[in-house]
């Protein structure tokens, strides 16, 4: 049986590395995509699987499209979409926040995430077929203080994940995203601008998800049968209640 052709945004680090490794030992042909290329070339030397590796920044329209139109031809016809890349900058009061904080967020998290999403689904709509899966967050789901704007995008892609799923639906193709809690990865590090010590603090006293967790339950998503479409997943450590209520073992 031909395997099937994902592509991975933010491929580099985190649950989309994780996604990536996973993916490519359940034999799937790949497409990973990053920033940083040395990372990516590193990465593709690593997996034992097809793989092309696209270095472009999702929030940079014009990138994003030439990119995905450059795809040779066996990894032209997409059939699995992991809209994974995106950050977190700053966490401050909305009179404190640094509006490039906002902008990059807003530019990656969201902008981004439709960008890639615009440059793909041409070919599933052409084919009838296809899965998008969005990575979220609980903060798609909960808004906690001074984290206004991170919400804000991850409750957008919660918005477009619904919206595209009714815009597909005709053409079935699953649509569906995944929002996670506390993952230990280096997303605190990018949002406390390489504060090492107030990013571990955010992990600090509990079993944190890894990025295998999440990856795990994408492959769960993606494994589905094709009747099946796991629509909406949040994922919490078992220490996290919400985006707010932690216990942490020292207090
Ligand atoms: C990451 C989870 O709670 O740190 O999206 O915002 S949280």
């Amino acid at each position: 049986m031909k395997p099937s052709t994902s592509l991975i945004t933010g491929a580099t680090s985190g649950i989309g590395l994780a996604t990536a490794k996973l993916f490519a030992k359940k034999g799937m042909r790949l497409i990973l995509c990053g920033r940083r290329i040395e990372r990516l070339f590193k990465l593709k030397k690593t997996l034992e699987c097809q793989c092309h590796i696209l270095n472009f920044d999702v929030s940079k329209s014009h990138d994003v499209f030439s990119a995905i139109d450059s795809l040779p031809g066996e990894f032209s016809k997409i059939d699995i979409l992991i809209n994974n890349a995106g950050n977190a900058h700053g966490l401050d009061s909305v009179d404190l926040a640094d509006v490039e904080d906002w902008d990059n967020m807003i530019n990656s998290n969201l902008k981004g995430l439709l960008y890639v999403t615009k440059s793909v689904i041409g070919q599933m709509v052409q084919r009838k077929t296809g899965h998008i899966i969005n990575v979220g967050s609980i903060a798609g789901k909960e808004v906690y203080p001074k984290g206004s704007v991170y919400c804000a995008t991850k409750f957008a892609v919660d918005a477009f994940t619904k919206g595209l799923r009714m815009d597909l639906n005709p053409l079935g193709i699953k649509v569906g995203a995944i929002h996670p809690g506390l993952v230990e990865t280096e997303f605190s590090m990018v949002r406390f601008k390489g504060d090492a010590k107030r990013a571990k603090m955010v992990y600090h006293g509990i079993d944190a998800l890894h990025g295998r967790d999440i990856a795990q339950a994408i492959w769960f998503m993606v494994k589905a049968p094709k009747h099946v479409n796991i629509a909406d997943m949040v994922i919490l450590p078992t220490a996290q209640a919400n985006s707010t209520v932690i216990q942490r073992r020292d207090i």
